[in-house]
């Protein structure tokens, strides 16, 4: 499979070469477990392991190739192995914190296109659940798609989409059942050729029931949710991208726990435009929106037009953000931001250069 129809673009082209690389060729993260890889391009795939001075350089989670990633490698053996030398800068990624006490991120999803957050209509659907998905969405560069599955196990599954739609913003939110095949053509309108998609979201919501229907064939393991709770028994354990029968990169994940979240300054005004704009009209600056006099926000709930879970919910990431923000190195965030600020002017520049050329 040629290395387009594993998502390279000009993108990636601009940045391999502003570097200099020896004996290396871009190749593609397709599955990822305990500091292994699968990679994948026009040689065909292989395992691929990372070079002594990557493990050395990569202390942060995020410095490590994660599924999706473009990354230069050396291949052995005739294409029958790979040596992970560096990660190309990615033009999305979606993070959490990681799970636990360590305060350190970890990139879930790399390169990613478009998300699919998926969530299921039955026992333990939370629309709250969605708001968190969609802010670190936004965050991630990626563009997102709601996903409600299991429509058939509903009794009243429009109402739910409405629901969703109200907290959604504008972003498409498609009514699917898995198990019926309901509603696959709208979903599938979303799926390009060489565009790489990501299903996220809770265990036992469906995700891997998707890439089966998807694929035409039982590819992924699934297993029965719960019967009390719904929740899933995390079947998946390992993040892998499927190649679509349309020509689309498809990307399973474990579902999660907990979705952490991670720096989501931006992605949390995204995610709630709404009381972004309403918060600015307040009389005060720095209004709490709680009892204080010409609040639009408190305006808003009272008149019930703004639900007050979904503001509930918006404090709460945004007690989240404080937390996390006392415990990250200030310095650090900083100069990581500013990196990839100029290596995105690197790129634009060069595209303006190869214009006028
Ligand atoms: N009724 C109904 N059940 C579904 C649907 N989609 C999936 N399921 C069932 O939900 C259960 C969990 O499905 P999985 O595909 O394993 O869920 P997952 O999101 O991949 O879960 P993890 O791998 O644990 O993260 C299985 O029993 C599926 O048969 C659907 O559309 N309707
Ligand atoms: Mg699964
Ligand atoms: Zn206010």
């Amino acid at each position: 499979m040629s290395i387009l129809r594993w998502g390279w673009n000009g993108y990636f082209e601009a940045v391999w070469k502003n570097a200099e690389r020896e004996n290396a060729v871009p190749v593609r993260v397709i599955a990822q477990g305990r500091g292994i890889w699968r990679v994948a391009c026009d040689f065909g795939e292989c395992p691929a392991d990372a070079s002594g001075k990557l493990r050395l350089a990569a202390e942060e989670g995020a410095d490590w190739p994660a599924v999706g990633d473009w990354v230069a490698a050396e291949l052995r053996d005739q294409g029958r192995a790979a040596l992970i030398h560096g990660v190309l800068p990615r033009r999305s990624q979606f993070v959490r914190k990681m799970a636990g006490k360590k305060i350190a991120e970890q990139v879930i999803a790399a390169n990613v296109d478009t998300s699919l957050l998926v969530s299921a209509l039955d026992g333990d659907f939370n629309p709250r659940r969605v708001e968190r998905y969609l802010a670190q969405c936004w965050e991630s560069g990626a563009k997102p798609v709601i996903v409600l599955n299991k429509a058939d196990a509903c009794g009243k599954p429009q109402e739910k989409a409405a629901e969703v739609e109200k907290v959604a913003m504008g972003v498409p939110v498609c009514l699917v059942s898995a198990r019926t095949g309901q509603g696959f053509d709208d979903l599938q309108k979303v799926f390009a050729h060489g565009q790489t998609l990501a299903l996220l979201g809770s265990s036992g919501v469906g995700k891997s029931t998707i890439v089966n229907r998807l694929m035409g064939r039982a590819i992924q393991e699934v297993h029965e949710v719960r019967e009390s709770d719904s929740r899933g028994r995390h079947t998946t354990t390992s993040r892998q991208i499927f190649v679509l029968p349309g020509g689309a990169l498809l990307m399973d994940t474990p579902g999660l726990r907990e979705l952490q979240l991670w720096d989501v300054d931006e992605g949390i005004s995204q995610a709630f435009a709404d009381i972004d704009a309403l918060a600015a009209q307040c009389r005060f600056t720095d209004c709490g929106h709680a009892t204080e006099p010409g609040c639009a926000v408190q305006a808003d709930i009272q008149a019930g037009t703004l639900d007050l879970e979904r503001l509930e919910n918006w404090r709460k990431l945004q007690r989240e953000q404080e937390f996390l923000r006392r415990k990250i190195d200030p310095e650090a965030r900083h100069n990581e931001k500013q990196r990839i600020k100029l290596l995105m002017r690197g790129v634009r520049q060069m595209y303006q250069d190869r214009k006028k050329s």
